[in-house]
Formats: C-alpha cells, structure tokens, sequence
C-alpha cells in the first residue's frame, strides 16, 4: 500500500474528512523524495558545505538546508489549504492565505535537520507538523501562537541507509519506507508501537557538566545500570531509533543553553505527537508535557526528553530528588 492510498483510505473511514491531509501529505511526500534525492547526491553535485550565510539562530546554513526549504515551500505553497508556513530557516513565517480564504492549516517544518551532518554522510531528516488554525481572522503569527491553534499530524523522513517517512494523524504511527523503483512511499509498518523499556539512552555526554542536577545523577545511575550509549547527534535518526527499539533521548536545557537548543514548534512538537502516539512520553525537565506547552515565539527552544515509559519514569525519579 503506497502512502497516498493508505492516506486516503484513512480518509474515506473518517466521514466528513475534507481530503486536506492528503492534499498536504502528497506535497510533503514529492517534497522530501525531492530532498532525498539531492541529499544523495549532495557530494556529487557538489552542494556540500556551508554558505556563507546563518540561519534565524545565527547558524552557518548549509547549502542543502536552502535548497530543501526551497523545495519545501514551493511544493505546500501550491496547496490552496495551507495559510502559512514556519520554517526553521527562515525568520518570518510564510503567509499564503488568511484562514477566511481557505488557508485552513498551518505547517511547521525543519527542513534538514542534523545538515550539519551532511558532509558524513550521517542520516539527516526533514521534520513536519501540520497545525489545524483556528476559526476567525486571526492571521499569521497570531493564528500560529494562538491556543485555539492544535496539532492534527506529524512525522519526518530519515533520509538514511534507506528513506523512512514516519507518519501520524492522531490514529498511531505508520512508517513508509521509500520504493526507488517505483517511486512512491510503501507501507513498511502500521501501528508503530515503542518498547516499554530499553536500557539505551541518548544524550550529549560532553555537555554533562552544564546539565541540570538531576540529569548528571540520571547518567550516573545509568553507568552503574550498564546501559548503552547511543548519539548520533541528528535528532530525527536518534528519535527513529528510540521509537523502533526503546530507550530515552535526552537534549536538556544547559548552564549554557538555559532554553535548550531544540526548537519547539518545528521539532519537539512533532516528535512529542509521534512519540505519544506510539506509545511513548515525550517531556520538559520539569515534566510537562511537551504536546502542553503554548509556543510565544516562533522559533522558541526547549528542552526535550522523550522515549520509553520506564525509561522516562527512571529519569524523572532523578529529576524529582534533585528538585
Ligand atoms: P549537539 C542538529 O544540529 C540538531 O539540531 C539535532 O538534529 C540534534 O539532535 C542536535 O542538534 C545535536 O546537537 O549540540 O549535540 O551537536
């Protein structure tokens, strides 16, 4: 089963679905078999390497992640249903429509994220979240930051050892892997669902001196627990592992990065629904609920720790005594 037709068989068991998601997802599915594609081939098309440019964070741009955002943009801008767009790489949001003249949703995205990883050929991916906008005028940023505003779908693409797009409406996790030879996304796995526990945690152990009390104790008491350490520092490869085998990915804020590196709305976000959906918990240090939390900015950070139920019940244990 391809994703177009197993999104629009989702369609058809919902009535009164409109077909929006399939109008976005078919744009976000050609964008990133686009992506794909020049990821593959970055070194021998010569599109390595960084531009002289930074991004909103004041960080070196990769010549792939304008060339994804790029492509990102002008596959969704075509769809008469989506009001704006909020990308990673750029400062404003992208306004395509007011929600009176049909622009009904809003996607968050990070186009390529872990490019920084480009160069070694590590698995990087494209990050998405799909925002249901809320009824009225309310256009632009305010509609985006507005609580009437709800995620209504997630995923990413792992442009890896293969090409995975992982995918949730709100009814469970289904992963597609990419068929080359015919072109389109096929049904690999329905129902994704993450291991309870997995004595695997994924952190930047270098930073261990500027995280939080409680996260320095957890990483002790895992030592002594004899898990495994596994961080390849591309968050959509590190989370695809944590839902398909278990254990916890822990990016926490720091003495030095005091909100966090993550951004909110175009990673946490989505992988805080695809997490939960399959299964899992995906938190602040202080234990909310990522899926809780109201952005003000539209590039704001966070801390994030998400993975197994046990796993997160045996970091919060730490967390608790050290608050
Ligand atoms: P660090 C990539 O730059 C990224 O945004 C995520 O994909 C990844 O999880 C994180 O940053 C890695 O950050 O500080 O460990 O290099």
């Amino acid at each position: 089963m391809s994703l177009q037709s197993h999104v629009l068989a989702g369609e058809r068991a919902h009535p009164g679905a409109t077909g929006d998601f399939s109008w976005i997802l078919s744009a976000i599915s050609l964008a990133t078999k686009t992506i794909g594609n020049k990821v593959r081939r970055a070194r021998i098309e010569d599109v390595l390497g960084e531009l002289a440019a930074e991004n909103t964070h004041g960080e070196r741009q990769q010549k792939l992640d304008v060339i994804a955002n790029n492509v990102i943009k002008s596959c969704l801008g075509s769809r008469a249903n989506i009001g704006v767009l909020v990308s990673e790489e750029d400062e404003e949001p992208t306004v395509l429509r007011t929600r009176n003249d049909g622009g009904r949703y809003a996607v968050f995205f990070d186009p390529l994220d872990g490019s920084s990883n480009l160069d070694v050929s590590v698995g990087v991916g494209t990050i998405f979240g799909i925002v249901r906008l809320p009824e009225g005028e309310k256009g632009g940023v305010d509609a985006i930051l507005s609580k009437d505003s709800h995620i209504v779908a997630a995923g990413y693409v792992l442009y890896g050892s293969s090409t995975v797009f992982m995918l949730t409406t709100g009814d469970g996790v289904d992963m597609f892997v990419l068929d080359h030879s015919i072109g389109s996304y096929v049904l690999a796995k329905r129902g994704v669902q993450m291991p309870d526990a997995r004595q695997i945690y994924s952190i930047n152990e270098a930073y261990s001196d500027r995280f939080p009390q409680g996260v320095q104790s957890y990483l002790g008491w895992a030592h002594k627990e004899g898990y495994s350490s596994r961080y390849i520092g591309s968050m959509v490869a590190d989370v695809h592992r944590t839902i398909l085998k278990g254990g916890i990915f822990i990016y926490p804020v720091s003495s030095d990065r005091p909100k966090g590196k993550l951004r909110l709305l175009y990673e946490a976000l989505p992988m805080a629904m695809l997490v939960e959906q399959a299964g899992g918990v995906a938190i602040t240090e202080s234990g909310t609920r990522i899926l809780d939390i109201y952005a003000t900015d539209l590039h704001e950070r966070t801390g994030v720790i998400l993975g197994s139920t046990q796993e997160i019940a045996y970091f919060q244990e730490h967390m608790n005594k050290s608050s």
